[in-house]
């Protein structure tokens, strides 16, 4: 009914522009003057109001993941604003939460499936794209991905994916991998992200992920390396809980360390600018100043046997006389590593003055609740994974795991199940095919990277290396590393002779070098589960709805998937046609909400689809006093074994939170080979000096994130790219940050063209002076340097800082050392 009145309304609208257009005609030649205008507004004045439809969707512009209502009338998308019900946004969005709409309607979109014509591929080289359909688009892929498992070759096939938003789009791709035949179905860009605190935490306390906060109740912020009000997860909310926090009584209290006046270091307490690299010797004399003046929470962490004995730097204590509580290897940490990591030691090291350390250890260990947080500042290092650990460590000296006001781990969802098992659909190959010897195209899990998440920036060097092997056939979803990996220059030389298919919906680099493109629909105009990314640990789960049919002759990811899968050999075809489509599947997860209603009153499909979001406070479980509690329904009662603690949230091999850690001693050989650590130290949270790229480079170079910045996505947004840099007066261009004593040094004015150099290659930007920066640190926001993703991004400088990147990573974690690198800096 809705839509048959749309149509009416836009066909009435429709005749009233052409009565416009006719009496426009008239006017112009006069023949009946003004008479000819009065059809019109009576037409107007007569056509019913356009209906104005709410459809609740998850803006898609950064991994916040805030709920959003889209307004839409007469089939336009014409505003949209924060859910003032949904427990991220509040009614509230960040700036770029508002533009959503011009991503619909981005004039350079891919209209339908694609096919290139011109089998050269290169930046200078026009694809030649010719349309198709989508049952000709989905056959040649399917064709092909036959042929290929026919051959024995299925693991040549591989696809990439970026910002996946759940199980209905990424999470489909992992039983594609395994019906199949590949071991590259799901390579994710976490180790091109932020895998290094994922990692940090891993090893410490056993959870592999981005922590949870209980904002609302610190009493202390240490912020390390992390730009809590431009980019820290979930930033539109970070900055509510920041309002929240800088107004309540008592005022949470913030020391920030970062290596530039970013707004976080300017609206802290504290600011202290550190060496870049080395943020593991400042927390390691934090850690130092706690023991020694005594601050550590003794119900948390253990305490000496005999109560009058203390912590005295230098000196190391007898064996078996501390009780360690929930902190497992403190005695150890503390003799084979703290005793000597004292604030003067860390200033040599940090730049960062030792009373200035001394002070900010005494608070954060005398203020709580208290939270150490970190992110790619950090971690995005040869050594950021040992710099996170010994910053989380902070965390557990002062009692904050699972504390009220400290930090947690994020719950899933109660989902429902599929109605399909892939164990039911697996032929003789998906089972012992010749695949299954195969490592992956990115070798984690191998001898290589035997400890990361993914390592997508591998892979095209070990394409091009045939080492592993070389890739056939590659689908990219969400990612587009030929402009976003380290040396994307790699890239775009290893994808010249591979079959690409693109899935995104906007002309991007790797779209350039697409031999077929299936578009996928934007978010505006797909149904798509979405759970929380880590906010404050209770389980959420968000649903995209359309808000207008799809504009163009797209198609949803997930639905892609499934429609390839239909059409391969064998009992898989017969899983994918048992899922049907995506909102079948979407459908059986929110299944699961019957038996667990959310605080909302969520129980279904549709009344998910009515508010939009699923959750269910409070967290779970409490750290309170040293003693760990599970909720009753009512308050936090039943006290948790050990061996439910070690199951639900200390997931170590000792179930304690871990400073010499378990995880990395099973990897000791292999640390000793990368890091030069010697094996019986390797589990041991300490100092590990960086290692920068960029041969004899003098300068740092960072590239953080703004808040007008959206991951690798909004730069053909103009709204976006002109006030990208408004801190600096950035407008309508991007400027490289340069302290004006480095810059005169150099001869270079404010204003100059100048050229920023490592050993893979150069790169120009426009000067602009900031003199609140470190002089060895220069300072360019990312996104720019594009050379597609439509007619605004193109061409646009300065260069892409990719380019000058070099591809180094923490053997750890694999995180790609974005912040490692050092440059030279020359007049251009
Ligand atoms: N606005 C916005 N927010 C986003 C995103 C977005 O695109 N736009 N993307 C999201 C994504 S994908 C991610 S991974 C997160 C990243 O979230 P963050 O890691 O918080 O973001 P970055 O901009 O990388 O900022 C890291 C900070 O570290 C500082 N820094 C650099 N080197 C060092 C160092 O050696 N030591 C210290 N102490 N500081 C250093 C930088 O100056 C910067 O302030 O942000 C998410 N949020
Ligand atoms: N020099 C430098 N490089 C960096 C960083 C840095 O700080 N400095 N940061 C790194 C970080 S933290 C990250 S997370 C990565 C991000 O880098 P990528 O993994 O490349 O990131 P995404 O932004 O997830 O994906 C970008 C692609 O998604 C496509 N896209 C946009 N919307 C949609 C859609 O609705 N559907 C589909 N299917 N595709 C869509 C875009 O056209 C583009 O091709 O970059 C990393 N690269
Ligand atoms: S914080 Fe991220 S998800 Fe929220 S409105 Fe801004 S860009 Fe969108
Ligand atoms: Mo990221």
């Amino acid at each position: 009914m809705k839509l048959f009145q749309t149509l009416i309304n836009r066909r009435r609208f429709l005749q009233s522009s052409a009565a416009v257009g006719a009496s426009a005609g008239a006017v112009a030649t006069g023949i009946t003057g003004l008479k000819g205008f009065s059809p019109v507004s009576e037409a107007r004045a007569q056509a019913p109001r356009g209906e104005t439809t709410i459809t609740k969707n998850v803006c898609a512009q950064c991994p916040a993941r805030c709920g959003i209502d889209v307004y839409t009338t007469d089939g336009r998308v014409h505003a949209i604003y924060g859910t003032s019900d949904n427990p991220i946004s509040n009614g509230k969005l960040c700036p770029k939460g508002h533009l959503g709409s011009y991503f619909l309607y981005d004039p350079d979109r891919f209209k339908g499936p694609m096919k290139r014509t011109n089998p050269n591929k290169g930046r200078d080289e026009d694809p030649g794209f010719v349309p198709i359909s989508w049952e000709e688009a989905l056959d040649t892929v399917a064709e092909r991905l036959n042929d290929l498992r026919r051959r024995g070759e299925s693991h040549r096939f591989s696809m990439f994916y970026g910002r996946g938003w759940g199980s209905s789009d990424a999470g489909i791709q992992y039983p594609f991998g395994e019906l199949y035949g590949t071991p590259n179905a799901a390579i994710g860009h976490s180790s091109m992200c932020a895998d290094g605190s994922k990692k940090a935490k891993q090893a410490t306390d056993g959870n592999s992920s981005y922590s949870s906060y209980d904002y609302r109740n610190a009493n202390y912020l240490l912020i390390i390396g992390a730009s809590f009000l431009e980019a820290f997860r979930p930033y539109n909310n970070v900055m509510q809980m920041w309002g929240h926090m800088r107004t309540k009584s008592p005022k949470t209290r913030v020391t920030t360390v970062d290596v530039r006046m970013s707004p976080t270091m300017a609206a802290s307490d504290r600011a202290l600018y550190i060496k870049p690299g080395t943020d593991g010797a400042f927390a390691l004399a934090i850690a130092h100043v706690i023991l020694t003046e005594g601050l550590w929470d003794r119900e948390f962490v253990g305490d000496f046997t005999n109560p009058n004995r203390q912590f005295v730097g230098g000196r190391r204590i007898p064996a078996n006389s501390f009780n360690e509580k929930w902190v497992h290897g403190l005695a150890d940490w503390w003799n084979e590593e703290l005793l000597e990591r004292t604030p003067e030691w860390a200033e040599e090291i940090t730049g960062i003055n030792a009373e200035d350390i001394r002070r900010t250890a005494i608070e954060f260990g005398s203020t709580r609740p208290a939270v150490a947080l970190f992110e790619r500042g950090a971690t995005g290092h040869s050594n950021g994974t040992y710099n996170g650990m010994a910053i989380h460590s902070l965390n557990a000296l002062v009692g904050s795991l699972f504390a009220e006001g400290g930090i947690g781990y994020q719950v899933a969802p109660s989902y429902g199940a599929l109605p399909v098992e892939v164990s039911d659909y697996m032929d003789d190959y998906a089972k012992n095919g010749a695949w299954k010897d195969q490592p992956r195209i990115d070798m984690k899990g191998t001898d290589r990277w035997p400890m990361v998440g993914n390592m997508m920036q591998e892979c095209a060097i070990n394409h091009l290396n045939a080492d592993p092997y070389t890739l056939d056939t590659a689908m990219f979803y969400y990612t587009n590393p030929i402009w976003s990996a380290p040396n994307p220059q790699v890239w775009e030389e290893a994808l010249k002779n591979v079959f690409i298919i693109d899935t995104s919906p906007f002309p991007g680099e790797t779209a350039m070098y697409a031999d077929i493109v299936l578009p996928d629909c934007t978010y505006l105009e797909r149904t798509q589960d979405v759970p929380t990314y880590p906010f404050e640990g209770w389980p959420m789960a968000e649903l995209r709805t359309p808000a207008v049919e799809p504009i163009h002759d797209t198609k949803m990811y997930g639905d892609v998937i499934i429609e390839l899968g239909k059409r391969i050999d064998g009992p898989m075809g017969d899983y994918y046609r048992e899922l049907g489509s995506v909102e079948n599947y979407i459908r059986h997860l929110a299944a699961g909400f019957a038996d667990d209603p959310g605080d909302n009153g969520v129980d279904g499909f549709e009344s998910w689809k009515e508010k939009g979001v699923w959750y269910k406070k409070p967290y779970k479980w409490r750290q309170i006093r040293g003693e760990f509690y599970e909720w009753d329904g009512q308050r936090y009662s039943r006290q948790m074994s050990a061996e439910e603690v070690q199951e639900h949230l200390l997931k170590t091999p000792s179930g304690k939170f871990e400073v010499r850690s378990g995880f990395l001693e099973e990897h000791a050989a292999y640390i000793e080979e990368e890091l030069g650590i010697p094996r019986e130290r390797a589990g041991l949270v300490q100092w590990v000096a960086p290692v920068y790229t960029g041969g004899d480079g003098d300068l740092h170079f960072i590239t953080p994130k703004t808040p007008l910045h959206a991951e690798g996505r909004g730069a053909n947004i103009p709204q976006q790219m002109m006030v990208h840099q408004p801190i600096v007066g950035g407008r309508n261009t991007v400027y490289l940050e340069v302290h004006p004593e480095t810059a005169k040094a150099r001869g270079i004015n404010n204003g100059d063209r100048v050229r920023i150099s490592s050993d893979i290659g150069s790169i120009e930007a426009e000067c602009r002076f900031v003199a609140s920066h470190r002089p060895d640190t220069l300072v360019l926001p990312f996104e720019y340097g594009h050379w597609a993703q439509g007619r605004w991004a193109k061409g646009r400088g300065p260069g892409n800082s990719s380019e000058i990147t070099a591809n180094i990573s923490d053997p750890i974690s694999g995180l790609a050392s974005y912040y490692t690198g050092k440059v030279k800096l020359e007049r251009a």
